[in-house]
């Protein structure tokens, strides 16, 4: 009988015949090999050496000025019926992309090597798990890929076993912004991307298969692929709960994800476990609970604005065997960003530093480091099984409206809050900046399908037997009159957390309004925060008015999404704007 790896050679050897590199190097994930891809990079210029007395095994990379964040507009969902892709993805007919995209592939590899990177996406005897393949020929998406994922050997073994694994086509190609496309075929399980390499479209493991891919296929399969960190908060009784939260890019993920309690909090015996800080994979299990793994292996985080204020913990996880990606540097050596204490000399581009050229470390520069770096990193992280999840959390950019908090009454109310999500827009994709659109679930770029069918299964998870999480709201980033944070957000951010708690286990009786459930007067534990009380009740106010435009709005979104959107949604949708109409009609009776 034919072995499982034939299909994998097949395929190798099929694109070696079209991309005609010199050699081919199958990579196996060991120290000796990264190594040696460090040593080739240093020469060939694809990594700087930084000061390695404070910074040991760091390395910079600067990549093409013109090539630093996600592109959307180059980025197709490639099914067979264009339905299918929804009106939340750009589409091209599956044989169209291929043409289009193997003329750009066809011999770009000659002179050179091509790497073959087998990967596991989450613990590598998980059920939960998923194998992938990428092909590349960037020695430093191999370096980066070996950080984001369980890389080599093992996942071999399992692509062996199994047989059936995502496949990754990726070239480097000209870095020509016109000669770039991110590919995605669900029906047939592979990415092909060409003329970029900066982290989501490069690093195929990530977005492109750990959410497109991964999406598309947990919709048959009965399970969700999701934009969300996944946190551990553990009380000074010792019990944990699993939070999954849904922000867009650049909105709090990573610092949500290894927080630092504040000092009270700390004195009382609170901790915070990371588990993930960009995706998550759940299902539910027997018990008719939601149970989640993180895919990833490492952190793919944004370096501006990380400081030993805003987020010590991953400070403290970068300080060695870090690759960082577009920040600037010091006179002696050591990567900087805006945010950091200490002077930048070159900027991102390699120049000498001069402030009229703008930030000296780039908006959306990055750090890639392994999670097992990260001071509260979870051994259950490990877990085969995943961690129960007690709530799941949406929330973005929103500087007027959305308050801090807010709970959903219901799944599907749930599911409409999170449809509804709007955020402004960041550094991470090429694009303006600060603008503001609708984002649902924090997928927009990354939904592999239809969102009218993604809602419809999202939807589908409320059903006998089920356990489901209570769905909450948060917006860290409303902004006063005079334009600042009203909310000192990060560390502090656990007190919104504790709330959520004291939600689940019926601890805390919360405000019934027209748009959910707020917190009571006095049960966000405010001690220690120096806020006027006039600033915690703005962050908590409904502004009825405001809240109906914003529905009539929401309600159009969703249209936008006929005729695959779920109507049950829809009816949520008119049952909020009714209960905001009410109080009104009842004062006007
Ligand atoms: P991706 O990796 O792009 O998916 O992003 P992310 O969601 O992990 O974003 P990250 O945590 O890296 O945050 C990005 C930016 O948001 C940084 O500039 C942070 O300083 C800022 N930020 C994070 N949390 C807070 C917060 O609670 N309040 C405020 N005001 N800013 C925050
Ligand atoms: C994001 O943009 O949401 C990221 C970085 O997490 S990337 O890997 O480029 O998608
Ligand atoms: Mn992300």
């Amino acid at each position: 009988m034919a072995s499982k790896l034939d299909t994998l050679e097949h395929w190798v050897n099929d694109v070696a015949a079209m991309t005609r590199p010199a050699t081919i190097h199958w990579c196996d994930g060991s120290d000796t090999e990264y190594r040696a891809l460090v040593q080739l990079m240093l020469q060939n210029g694809d990594l700087i050496e930084l000061n390695q007395q404070t910074h040991p095994g760091c390395y910079l990379h600067r990549s093409s000025p013109s090539d630093v964040a996600r592109v959307e507009h180059l980025t197709f969902v490639c099914t067979g019926d264009q339905a299918d892709a929804g009106p939340n993805n750009h589409w091209m007919a599956p044989a169209e992309a291929h043409t289009k995209i193997d003329a750009l592939f066809d011999g770009c590899m000659e002179g050179r090597t091509m790497y073959v990177i087998p990967y596991c996406m989450g613990p590598i005897d998980s059920p939960l798990s998923r194998c992938g393949v990428e092909i590349t020929d960037s020695p430093y998406v191999v370096a980066n890929m070996r950080t984001m994922t369980r890389m080599g050997a093992a996942a071999l073994a399992r692509i062996e076993r199994e047989g059936s694994f995502v496949k990754g086509l990726h070239s480097t190609g000209e870095l020509d912004p016109e000669r770039r496309f991110i590919m995605h075929f669900p029906e047939e399980l592979t990415i092909k991307s060409y003329g970029s390499g900066y982290g989501g479209n490069a690093l195929l493991g990530k977005k492109c298969h750990a959410l497109r891919i991964a999406s598309y296929q947990a919709r048959s399969e009965g399970w969700l692929a999701e934009h969300m960190l996944i946190v551990g908060i553990e009380n000074p009784q010792g019990q944990t709960h699993y939070i999954a939260a849904a922000f867009p890019s650049a909105c709090g993920k990573t610092n949500l994800a290894m927080l630092i309690p504040p000092e009270g909090y700390r004195k009382d015996g609170w901790r915070v476990w990371t588990i993930g800080d960009d995706i998550c994979w759940m299902r539910p299990g027997e018990d008719g609970r939601l149970y989640a793994i993180n895919p990833e292996a490492g952190f793919f985080g944004v370096a501006p604005g990380t400081s030993r204020n805003s987020n010590p913990n991953a400070l403290a996880s970068i300080a060695r065997d870090t690759i960082f990606t577009n920040v600037a540097v010091t006179a002696d050596n050591q990567p900087w960003w805006e945010g950091l204490p200490g002077t930048p000399v070159t900027d991102w581009q390699g120049r000498p530093y001069d402030p009229a050229n703008g930030p000296a470390a780039h908006p959306n520069s990055r750090f890639t480091v392994s999670a097992k770096q990260c001071p509260t990193w979870s051994p259950k992280a490990e877990d085969a099984r995943g961690v129960p999840i007690s709530a799941i959390v949406f929330g973005g950019r929103r500087p007027s409206l959305l308050p801090l908090v807010m709970e959903a009454r219901d799944w599907t109310h749930g599911v409409l809050m999170g449809a509804a999500m709007g955020s402004e827009t960041t550094a991470a994709a090429t694009g303006a900046v600060g603008v503001l659109r609708r984002d649902s679930m924090a997928m927009k770029p990354f939904c592999g399908y239809h969102y009218g069918d993604y809602f419809a299964h999202w939807l589908s998870f409320d059903k006998a037997g089920s356990r489901l999480p209570k769905v909450f709201h948060v917006n860290w980033f409303r902004k006063g009159k005079d334009g600042k944070f009203l909310w000192p957000g990060f560390g502090e951010n656990l007190r919104v957390l504790e709330w959520m708690i004291a939600r689940v286990e019926g601890k805390a009786r919360g405000m019934e309004t027209p748009i959910g459930i707020l917190p009571a007067n006095g049960e966000l534990k405010m001690d220690g925060v120096d806020m006027p009380r006039e600033t915690l009740a703005e962050l908590l106010e409904v502004d009825t008015q405001g809240w109906q435009t914003e529905l009539h709005a929401i309600g159009e979104y969703l249209d936008s999404f006929r005729p695959r959107l779920p109507a049950r949604l829809r009816q949520e949708q008119q049952r909020v704007a009714q209960a905001l109409d009410t109080p009104r009609k009842a004062a006007n009776a």
